[in-house]
């Protein structure tokens, strides 16, 4: 019983939990060849590579209709099943126009599957139009049996260009 709390230090080592506020992914572009290996990436992702705030990389998403344009990326499910996640990230919009879908439009998404079933947990405060950067953040209580969850950005239903930055996934 001595070695008690190492074994179970060494335990949390293997199985790779996050402590509370630890950031389990963090993503700012300025590596656009490390980004394209990454990154899953639609048709209209492209990771420019001064297109970001003061001249730094970012990801663009663009669409002159209404497919989605999505770029992707797994987290880890070993370090989120059962915490709350919250992703903060800068968003930049250029002549995006406004869909009928209040839904749609330029997206910052926690996909989470359970059960063979698909749950998709926006950001807050969708912008149409142009606009600068600023920061969103969208929230999920990941499931303890998830089987994936997701981070997809990009824009859907709606033509027009979007900017992604600064990227941080944390865990509480
Ligand atoms: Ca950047």
């Amino acid at each position: 019983m001595k070695n008690g709390f190492s074994g179970l230090f060494a335990a949390l080592l293997l199985c790779g939990a996050a402590g509370a506020g630890e950031i389990v992914l963090e993503e700012n572009f300025n590596d656009p060849a490390a980004a394209t290996k990454l990154w899953g990436k639609m048709s209209g992702i492209t990771f420019l590579e001064n297109g970001g705030p003061d001249g730094s990389g970012c990801l663009k998403a663009f669409s002159d209709n209404r497919t989605p344009v999505l770029a992707t990326r797994l987290l880890d499910l070993e370090k989120v099943r059962g915490r709350k996640v919250t992703v903060t990230v800068l968003i930049k919009g250029e002549n995006v126009q406004k869909p009928p879908e209040s839904y749609l439009g330029p997206k910052a998404m926690i996909y989470v599957m359970k059960d063979g079933k698909g749950t998709w947990h926006e950001h807050s405060g969708r912008l149409f139009g142009t606009h600068d950067w600023k920061q969103f953040q969208v929230v999920a209580d990941i499931p303890q049996d998830a089987t994936k969850v997701e981070l997809q950005f990009g824009i859907q239903g709606a033509p027009g260009t979007v900017y992604f930055d600064n990227i941080k996934a944390v865990v509480e």
